[in-house]
């Protein structure tokens, strides 16, 4: 069955230029000056978000003087950016903690991320999890980088609107040495339509619009990246392999699309979604507007629903997100921190593991599955300031 409306369903720099406007002589690195401007509208959700954030904090805990700073990929400095990027082929180079006997092609450390994604995926997409989840989930790859690998930053996040009408312009996919590679090869291929295996509703599936590239990624640090589980949505689902669980080792490839991109990755649906009036309208912009398309962008691993984590840049693509969450949040932290809407499945479908389990809402008291014998509660997954999270986003 296709479902027409499905497409459109899943779906810092002005800081920089004003601070240095304003101090009037300071020149911002030549690399800060990139993309297109946050415009005023967008940059007073931000400046509201960082200043109830900030008077938020306590002196103990999170506070002012610890708190971490999630910076745009195009911010960062080299040095922060390729060890960002060593430490992302460290934990590939790093044995796995799962029980492998669950997915066999589980090969490495980045590997526990993506099966426990695939295992989640219909519980965890077009779902009130949304949001929190992938928080906690950042949050975890976050620490893993920081105490397993040695990287000294913080998580970054794709600032997709600086570059919306041409994203390989941008540090993420500019192909140097401190960017994720570019797009893959060309490969000539046409148009697709990928089943998602677990649901109920017999052989959904989803449109791949074909784009320019389709094969391996051929520059920049991950070049030789090696991936092993999924695909999972393919035209045809094998019954013996349905979640791509199996030993696959492959490139890692990408198929830039850029209508998902232009004119739809940009600061005006940014501002819609942060400007949204409450959480119902919250998660329908970001899901419409946002979330669907940046993974349609990138394509290929990260376009497959369930194993989208096999592509590294996949954290930064869900670090924008969680941001404009955070951002949203940050308007009235008192009545928004906790807000929640939407049902407990995948568009409350129900799954071929309980056909018949009507469509029911998520509530904060809802246990979520992070893998590796982490169910957090919902609720822990939503303030970034507390619980153990303590980070804003600049
Ligand atoms: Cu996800």
């Amino acid at each position: 069955m296709y479902i027409l409306g499905y497409p459109i369903l899943f779906g810092v720099y002005a800081a920089l230029v004003g601070q240095s406007v304003l101090a009037g002589a300071v020149q911002h690195p030549s690399n800060h000056a990139t993309g297109i401007p946050m415009p005023s509208t967008f940059k007073r959700y931000q400046d509201t978000y960082q200043r109830n954030t900030r008077a938020s904090l306590g002196i103990k805990g999170c506070t002012n003087k610890n708190i971490a700073v999630r910076r745009s990929w195009d911010d960062l400095d080299d040095a922060t950016r390729t060890d960002y990027l060593r430490a992302v082929n460290c934990l590939a180079a790093k044995p796995p903690k799962m029980d492998t006997s669950l997915a066999p092609g589980a090969m490495n450390r980045l590997d526990d991320f993506t099966y426990i994604h695939i295992n989640q995926t219909n519980i965890i997409h077009q779902s009130g999890y949304l949001l929190p989840w992938h928080r906690l989930f950042l949050w975890q790859i976050e620490h893993a980088l920081r105490d397993e690998c040695g990287y000294k930053g913080h998580l970054p996040y794709w600032d997709n609107p600086r570059f919306s009408e041409d994203q390989a312009q941008s540090k993420v996919f500019d192909g140097s040495m401190t960017s994720f590679g570019g797009n893959g090869a060309f490969v000539p291929h046409g148009p697709r339509k990928v089943i998602l295996p677990g649901l109920a509703i017999s052989n959904f599936s989803l449109p791949k619009p074909a784009g320019t590239g389709g094969g391996c990624i051929t520059d920049g640090p991950l070049k030789n990246f090696r991936i092993s589980l999924g695909p999972v949505a393919k035209e045809v689902i094998d019954p013996a392999n349905k979640y791509g669980f199996l030993p696959n080792p492959r490139c890692l490839s990408r198929d830039f699309y850029n209508p998902a991109s232009q004119g739809v990755l940009n600061w005006a649906n940014a501002t819609t979604i942060v400007a949204s009036d409450s959480i119902k309208a919250l998660r329908n912009n970001i899901e419409d507007l946002w979330h669907f398309n940046s993974h349609t962008f990138v394509g290929m691993e990260a376009a497959d629903p369930f194993s989208t984590p096999n592509d590294p840049v996949f954290y930064l693509l869900h670090a924008q997100i969680d941001r404009l969450w955070a951002i949203w949040q940050g308007q009235d932290l008192k009545a928004r921190t906790f807000a929640i809407d939407g049902n407990r499945t995948f568009l409350g479908l129900a799954l071929d593991t309980a056909p018949n389990l009507p469509p029911s809402l998520a509530t904060i008291d809802d246990v979520m599955d992070m893998g590796l014998g982490w169910k957090p509660k919902t609720k822990e997954g939503m303030p970034a300031t507390k619980g153990g999270r303590c980070y804003i986003y600049e």
